[in-house]
């Protein structure tokens, strides 16, 4: 028949590739090495079309790498704790060890028919038992080097999963980012990890990523750590410590008319005097009930209390009230500011609302008439007319006036310039179940005590048959017999922490655990770490643009300096995929939109549903599936297959009297995929340009050299080789009718012969006595005895010259060729 049977080729290759799996990485082959990553799943439900499009694109990457000659490490796991596989399995009435290890092992079925050329050899699950032993190595690890420590303070709480979030967690909008309920806040004793201990380094390391990940990751990363120039100055208030602000306007000082802080923070409780403390102490318990973000919202009435002390102005010497109010943050710069009504329109509201003065102190221009001014200007009632201070800056623009009054600042010791970061620490724990448990022991007597090393893992107890239905509290509570453990230190009774861990620290060290996953002596191989690492490419989605990526980058800094890598960053090159939609909207159970990827690979096989994911677009665009055509993918790879069928010459035949023309075009699409994969991942293209060479064979084969042309069969080889980057089934069923074994990942990438690359003619001029009299193709390397000779053969010069000798014969080979008479 003239087509190949798509269920049965899969059938038949894939029991071949489990058995001599080509994608086993070698670290001893003593090849060059390459890290390919793609994002692990989490195992909720079968695999679904976006990530059958990660995959597919991923793979691209990693099979070429194979080709071009390097030793290329591709692995796979599960990232399996977690709440959706906790929730699900609260919803399902199962353990979440069954719920979990159930949806791995089917999309590991599916992976499998996938057939992507993961290392099987390295798969690991989070949730083993084998692999968290190491994430709780590593949180004691953190927690030596003084990045990890707990605190009690007004955290993030998801009423819904009944759990506290990272700020990273938390949406624009103030929602969860899991369940979308409205986030609140709750006083309670956490752990955190040190993020903003790295927040310069992670801030400037964006420079260097910025040239090989996506723009759009690395411009959302700047804005979450938020880096802010400015100065710390210090208000003086009688019988108290000063307050110190954070301040981007060290310039507005003149203008400062009261001073503000945060109302739920220590800092206001300490300044409020006894006559004032009722009325704050209620205004308070009004703040405790709103968001953050309904708090900086700007078109939310500005409340707050007078907390009856002054404070003293720095540069002016007046005294100015300090308010208490909630739109001061108390985890920002230093949860006070310094109230310029004239410059920040918060302040301008606040002011308004309280009845407080405002002083401009940069002019605006004429005719602005909003309220406050934060625009460019030159500074004024910097000081008053009339008035003396030790700095004058009226006149000066906004730059020049911020360095005067730094140096003025830094010079009387009332501040000195400073960067502050909207970075916070991450928040890590979590009153979940399916976690890993924080390896923790609570003493009455010692405190905190680690659980020691030969100890791990804190394996999570069974609770089965418990409920796990969020309560507020750790479900890990429950179980007495776990919890009550004899002290590490002092034999003593003691607790276990109950909490577990987020699942981001468990992803933030994955790629590591890779390198020796079953390794029961250390978390990683340091030496293999420097071998593999960084990570070459790394795909995924950019919905980790913040959390998992910036966190995995903190990891590594954080273990870089425990002298366990040697890397600053772990993702050298990060490409992040469009999304998979259908009819222009988002796949949703809701709009009842969903594609079933297992439905598709049925109906057209995961050849044309690989290459129908890969030829839409570039990778970075969204596709539309119902603007795609598997079928017309399926029948594409039927016209590639039907060639490996045609060829007739025998493998090994010498190419190099074959048909120039198809070799031209075979050395020309090689060279340009090439160049397309490296240089942007155009993989869409290299499609495009593969069934450009398919039509060419098919037209040499039928009108033009013929199926023996040993060009036709360097031809289809090419095509097959190719074709495995993204249709590996096919591939190889054309490998092998073109008489080679199994398996084409084994092959050698075609040699690209640079002399077929250049270009095939160029046209030179002829001219007689300065008019142009003929164009002639010829070679690009024709000599000048050659063309001068067909010059004076073409039949319109003979007629130009009608019969005359040329005086001159001038040529310059290949372009012209000039005869005077
Ligand atoms: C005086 C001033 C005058 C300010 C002016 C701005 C304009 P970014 O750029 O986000 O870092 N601020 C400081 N700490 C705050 C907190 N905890 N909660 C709310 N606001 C806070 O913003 C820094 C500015 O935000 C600071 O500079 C401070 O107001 C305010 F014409 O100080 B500014
Ligand atoms: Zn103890």
């Amino acid at each position: 028949t003239d087509r190949y049977d798509v269920e049965a080729v899969q059938a038949k290759w894939l029991p071949v590739w489990e058995r001599e799996a080509p994608f086993t990485a070698d670290e001893h082959s003593g090849k060059e090495k390459r890290y390919a990553l793609t994002m692990f799943p989490y195992p909720s439900g079968d695999l679904h079309m976006g990530h059958a499009e990660v995959f597919a694109l991923h793979d691209v990457v990693a099979r070429y790498w194979r080709f071009r000659g390097f030793d290329v490490l591709n692995p796979i796991g599960w990232d399996s704790f977690g709440l959706p596989a906790e929730n699900a399995a609260i919803r399902n009435d199962t353990h979440p060890a069954e719920y979990t290890y159930a949806n791995i092992e089917t999309q590991a079925e599916s992976m499998r028919r996938y057939a992507t050329s993961f290392d099987w050899t390295r798969r690991l699950h989070t949730s083993d038992p084998e692999y968290y032993r190491w994430t709780q190595w590593l949180f004691l690890k953190l927690r030596e080097q003084g990045l990890a420590y707990r605190k009690n303070s007004a955290v993030n709480w998801c009423p819904q999963d009944q759990t506290v979030l990272a700020n990273e967690q938390v949406l624009a909008d103030g929602t969860c980012e899991r369940c979308g309920a409205s986030v609140t806040k709750r006083e309670l004793t956490q752990w955190y990890f040190r993020t903003t201990a790295y927040a310069q380094e992670l801030y400037d390391d964006l420079d260097e990523l910025q040239r090989t990940w996506i723009g759009k990751v690395v411009n959302a990363q700047r804005n979450w750590i938020g880096r802010s120039e400015g100065a710390h100055v210090g208000f003086a208030v009688e019988g108290h410590e000063p307050i110190t602000v954070f301040t981007t306007r060290p310039d507005t000082i003149f203008g400062t008319t009261f001073m503000v802080v945060a109302a739920d923070a220590p800092l206001a409780a300490s300044l409020v005097t006894d006559a004032q403390r009722p009325a704050y102490e209620a205004y308070v318990e009004q703040v405790r009930a709103a968001s953050d973000i309904e708090r900086l919202a700007s078109d939310r009435p500005k409340t707050g209390v007078d907390l009856g002390v002054t404070a003293t102005n720095p540069v002016t010497g007046e005294q100015i009230p300090v308010w208490a109010t909630d739109y001061v943050l108390a985890d920002y710069g230093t949860g006070a500011v310094m109230g310029v009504p004239g410059g920040d329109q918060r302040d301008w509201e606040f002011a308004t609302a309280q009845g407080l003065p405002i002083v401009r102190t940069t002019q605006p221009p004429d005719g602005f008439d909003g309220e406050a001014y934060a625009g460019e200007g030159p500074a004024i009632n910097s000081p008053a007319e009339g008035a003396s201070a030790p700095v004058d800056l009226n006149g000066l623009g906004v730059a020049e006036a911020k360095s005067a009054m730094i140096a003025h600042l830094t010079e009387s010791g009332a501040g000195e310039g400073t960067v502050n970061f909207r970075l916070r620490d991450w928040l890590l724990s979590r009153q979940r179940y399916w976690g890993a448990p924080i390896p923790i022991v609570h003493c009455p007597s010692c405190g905190e005590v680690p659980v020691p090393e030969d100890q791990l893992p804190v394996e999570l107890p069974d609770l089965r048959g418990a409920d796990l239905k969020p309560k507020g509290t750790s479900p890990l509570g429950a179980a007495t017999e776990w919890v009550e453990v004899a002290c590490p230190a002092c034999g003593g009774d003691a607790r276990r922490d109950t909490d577990t861990m987020d699942t981001f620290v468990d992803s933030s060290w994955y790629f590591l655990r890779y390198l020796s996953p079953h390794d029961a002596t250390q978390a990683f191989d340091p030496a293999l770490a420097r071998e593999w690492g960084p990570i070459d490419l790394y795909v995924g989605g950019d919905e980790h643009a913040v959390l998992h990526l910036l966190y995995a980058r903190f990891f590594t800094k954080a273990l870089r300096d425990a002298g366990l890598l040697d890397w600053d960053e772990p993702f050298s090159a990060y490409l992040s995929q469009g999304k998979v939609i259908n009819n222009g909207r988002k796949m949703s159970k809701s709009l009842g939109n969903g594609v079933d990827l297992g439905a598709q690979i049925d109906e057209y096989g995961v050849d044309a549903v690989r290459l129908t994911l890969v030829f839409a677009s570039p990778p970075e665009d969204n596709i539309d599936w119902a603007d795609m055509s598997p079928a017309g993918s399926l029948k594409f790879l039927q016209r590639a297959w039907r060639l490996s069928g045609d060829v007739t010459s025998e493998p090994g035949t010498p190419v190099a009297d074959g048909d120039v023309a198809l070799r031209r075009a075979v050395a020309r699409t090689v060279h340009d995929a090439q160049d397309l994969i490296e240089n942007g991942y155009r993989f869409n293209v290299v499609v495009a340009r593969v069934m450009e060479l398919v039509n060419a064979t098919r037209k040499a084969i039928d009108s033009g050299c013929g199926a023996a042309d040993p060009a036709v069969r360097e031809a289809t080889e090419a095509v097959a080789l190719l074709l495995s980057l993204v249709a590996p089934y096919v591939a190889e069923e054309m490998w092998e009718r073109l008489g080679h074994s199994p398996c084409i990942a084994n092959a050698a990438w075609p040699v690209v012969e640079e002399s077929l690359l250049v270009a095939e003619s160029v046209t030179a001029v002829v001219q007689v006595q300065g008019k142009v009299k003929a164009r002639l193709e010829v070679a690009p390397d024709v000599s000048e005895d050659d063309l001068r000779d067909a010059a004076l053969a073409d039949p319109d010069v003979v007629r130009a010259l009608d019969g005359r000798e040329p005086r001159k014969v001038i040529v310059r080979a290949p372009k012209l060729v000039n005869l005077v008479v």
